[in-house]
């Protein structure tokens, strides 16, 4: 599980636009976005980097926040 800190959320259309972008990277990908914490947890094999690139693509800044084993990039 990938945990990202995606500040600038601040409606639902901001949830929507990040789960697009993460579905853009892995169609497959189980995404969880949690407005109120600014966070968003995504379960997929790709990398965190990726998603954080198409994140920043659609416009918002996303931070590596821990993986489920709680490395810190
Ligand atoms: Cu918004």
């Amino acid at each position: 599980m990938i945990h990202l800190n995606v500040p600038d959320m601040t409606c639902g259309h901001c949830v929507g636009a990040v789960e697009k972008a993460v579905r853009s990277v892995d169609p497959g990908a189980k995404i969880a976005v949690d407005l109120k914490a600014k966070t968003a947890s995504i379960e997929s094999t790709i990398e965190a980097e990726a998603f954080i690139a198409a994140i920043e693509d659609a416009g918002y800044g996303a931070a590596f926040k821990k993986s489920c084993c709680g490395h810190v990039a």
